[in-house]
């Protein structure tokens, strides 16, 4: 483990699954210098600080979904103007794992806009997934509610992370999407846990909630128990035609606080810098990898958005004197605790 240049190991945090959001919210209202040495200080005693693991994520089956999430483009209660496409043939799915791969990536997100997959769906993500596990890359996907044996089928394909996020506090929830519970969600990371997979599960900022409620969100994460292995924090990307499209922008400072808040909870899981780089100066980023951010989504389109070209990206890291993180040998060991 490294030992933030002193030749001294630094002091390990203890893990905790019992943050309160009061705790977490006096946290985030640290001086900022208090917040970010406290982050650092957690950051480095767990991992190199000059670290930035990269995914890559790929929409496999855009649009036409019949959830009503309030930020979403592929939501068929909004009008963004986005075209639906129906689930990717396999093949095509691989050569851009493939290209994904030559370019940095160390893991490969598949993202669905479904409610939920249908048995028969998971055939060919199935198949998705051992391709993309064969070429070496790390494999995730996200293709909202699961049952348990959907979950034991995936894992046995060769899945090695699930992403699904809680995205707000259990009260701010029911305000930005309607048509699924917050325990659903909660039941379906169960699943997922239940079958060996390693958790990947966040939320965004700039849904109109209150700082109590970012506070909730990262009480919420960081009581579950084992902590999600990826802790994906999203800016709201602010998507014409649908429901927050004119939602408040949000403070970077207070954008960088949430990141730190989430590395001092979370000690063991990657925190990932995920959607609304765009929005987000090379100073902000930086703040946020200071904050104990170690993750990015890298290649020129989110799921439906544009992010950051990779040239900027790998502009932005030497800059910082930072680098990929290499694939772990073993792409579903179990990190968090
Ligand atoms: N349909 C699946 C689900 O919702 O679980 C998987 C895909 S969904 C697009 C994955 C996550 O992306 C959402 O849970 C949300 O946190 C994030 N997301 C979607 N649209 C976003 C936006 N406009 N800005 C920021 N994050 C967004
Ligand atoms: C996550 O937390 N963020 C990613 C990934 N998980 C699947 C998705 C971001 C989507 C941003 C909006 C879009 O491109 O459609
Ligand atoms: Fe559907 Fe996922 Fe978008 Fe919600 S976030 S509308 S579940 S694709």
């Amino acid at each position: 483990m490294p030992d933030g240049g002193s030749g001294r190991p630094e002091p390990k945090a203890a893990t905790r699954h019992d943050w309160t959001r009061g705790e977490v919210a006096g946290l985030i209202a640290l001086p900022f210098p208090e917040l970010l040495f406290r982050a650092q200080t957690v950051h480095r005693a767990h991992f190199d600080p000059t670290e930035v693991q990269i995914s890559t994520l790929l929409s496999i089956k855009t649009g036409g979904c019949p959830e009503d999430c309030g930020y979403c483009s592929q939501s068929v209660h909004h009008e963004s103007g986005l075209k639906a496409s129906k689930l990717m043939q396999v093949e095509a799915v691989l050569d851009e794992a493939r290209a994904a791969q030559q370019g940095g990536a160390s893991r490969f997100c598949m993202g669905a806009a479904w409610r939920s997959p249908k048995d028969h769906d998971l055939d060919a993500v199935c198949a998705m997934i051992a391709g993309v596990k064969a070429m070496g890359l790390e494999t995730c996907v996200t293709l909202g509610m699961l049952t348990g044996p959907q979950a034991g089928r995936l894992r046995r394909a060769g899945l090695d992370y699930y992403n699904h996020n809680l995205d707000t506090s259990p009260e701010h929830y029911g305000r930005v999407i309607t048509t699924r519970t917050y325990q659903d969600r909660l039941d379906t990371l169960g699943h997922v846990r239940d079958a060996g997979i390693n958790v990947c599960c966040g939320g965004i900022i700039g849904l109109g909630e209150s700082e109590d409620d970012q506070a909730g969100l990262i009480a919420t994460l960081a009581c579950l128990t084992p902590h999600p292995e990826s802790v994906p924090i999203n800016l709201l990307v602010r998507v014409v035609g649908t429901k927050l499209a004119d939602a408040a922008a949000v403070d970077p400072i207070s954008f960088v606080r949430i990141i730190a808040a989430a590395r001092i909870t979370m000690p063991h899981s990657m925190v990932r810098l995920s959607a609304g780089r765009e929005s987000l100066s090379d100073e902000a980023q930086a703040l946020c990898f200071l904050a104990g951010a170690n993750s990015i989504f890298y290649g020129p389109k989110l799921l439906t958005t544009p992010n950051a070209v990779e040239s900027q990206d790998m502009r932005l890291l030497d800059r910082l004197g930072m680098v990929p993180m290499a694939v772990p040998e073993t792409g579903s060991a179990t990190q968090a605790s």
